[in-house]
């Protein structure tokens, strides 16, 4: 199936006023929406939320997606494509339940879908699935990528040919159960109640050439504050908890991710993809809804930021992708997004 639906980006009316970012699309739920310029057209691989009837609890249970549907645009302001199921649970081997927040890469006439999803034993891995076209189908590899874990990949190519995956989340994303190298099945819940030591770091490994496995051991995302102190884990208005996603600007890696339950999107600036990354401030301010996950684009020239929040249902679960301009100053620090207005 593909529908096309009239666009509901951002707006400005007769009078010049900026409208508030719409739904950009409401016959389905979606969220963490991951945007990429592919072959001159917009496309973006976000998380299909459903109502599939499982009782909320703090590991995220009710987040109980099925499948994946790819959306794509033309420009920023024109029609969007939903292009029905690209991947479904069923057709991947391995997968036990709780398809979450994917992302795509493009290399060798091929397109990758990496996406988390826990298997038969209940652990978040992250597997790849392959296809000719940005839209999908998409056939999943047999086996989750060797050496992955936790959740919310997101795969920056570097301007050298090279792509990273950055992954990890922290609670219901199973990042602090990590710590030692081995999943830690009665670790706990929440991170490691450790508030004076440096927080848990999102992960950043490189990929091998084929995109289908990581190249080298995984490694730390540091995030350190002005004096070059690393974040802390009682600093819950900064420290990394999930949704990861780089982007380069003028030469620097901008490494951006939520807050979780402090609902901040925040980022921290660094000289190579490996970080370490400085900590620089708020990019968006809290959106309706419990979590909060997004992805910045450059297209012709200007920036967004791909995010979600509840509006078209008011329940956390059920959310919808929208889209804005993200603005910077002349030094490159990006200016805060307020998602409602002031
Ligand atoms: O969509 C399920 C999870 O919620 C994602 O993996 C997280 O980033 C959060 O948005």
């Amino acid at each position: 199936t593909q529908e096309t639906t009239e666009t509901t980006a951002a707006t400005t009316d007769s009078a010049g006023t900026k409208e508030l970012p719409k739904p950009l699309v409401s016959d389905i739920y979606t969220a963490d929406p991951s945007a990429h310029l592919f072959a001159g057209k917009i496309y973006i691989y976000p998380s299909h939320d459903i109502d599939a009837g499982v009782k909320e609890d703090d590991e995220g249970a009710h987040f109980a997606m099925n499948d994946y549907h790819i959306l794509s645009m033309d420009s920023i302001n024109g029609k969007v494509t939903d292009h029905g199921v690209a991947l479904s649970i069923k057709d991947i081997p391995w997968a036990g339940r709780q398809l979450w927040a994917p992302d795509a890469a493009f290399k060798n006439g091929t397109y990758y879908l990496y996406f988390p999803v826990k298997d038969k034993q209940d652990v978040f891995r992250m597997g790849v699935a392959t296809s000719k076209s940005p839209s999908g189908p998409f056939k999943a590899e047999p086996n989750p990528i060797p050496g992955s874990f936790s959740i919310d990949p997101a795969v920056f190519t570097d301007t050298d040919g090279n792509s990273y995956m950055y992954f990890g989340g922290i609670w219901g994303g199973q990042l602090q159960r990590w710590a030692t190298g081995k999943y830690e099945a009665n670790g706990s819940k929440t991170d490691l109640k450790k508030d004076n030591e440096p927080a848990i770091s999102a992960k950043v490994v490189r990929m091998s050439k084929d995109m289908l496995r990581f190249d080298e051991p995984v490694k730390d995302v540091k995030i350190v504050d002005k004096d070059g102190k690393p974040l802390l884990g009682g600093d819950h208005d900064r420290r990394f908890f999930e949704g990861s996603w780089m982007h380069k600007y003028n030469g620097k890696y901008y490494f951006s991710y939520s807050t979780g339950d402090t609902h901040y999107l925040a980022y921290a600036i660094g000289d190579s993809p490996y970080g370490p990354f400085t900590y620089q401030g708020v990019i968006m301010n809290p959106v309706k809804g419990w979590t909060t996950h997004h992805s910045i684009v450059e297209i012709n020239g200007k920036w967004y930021i791909f995010y979600h929040d509840t509006e078209l249902s008011g329940k956390t679960h059920l959310r919808n992708v929208k889209v804005t301009e993200l603005k910077r100053n002349s030094d490159g620090t990006i200016q805060t997004i307020e998602p409602y207005g002031k």
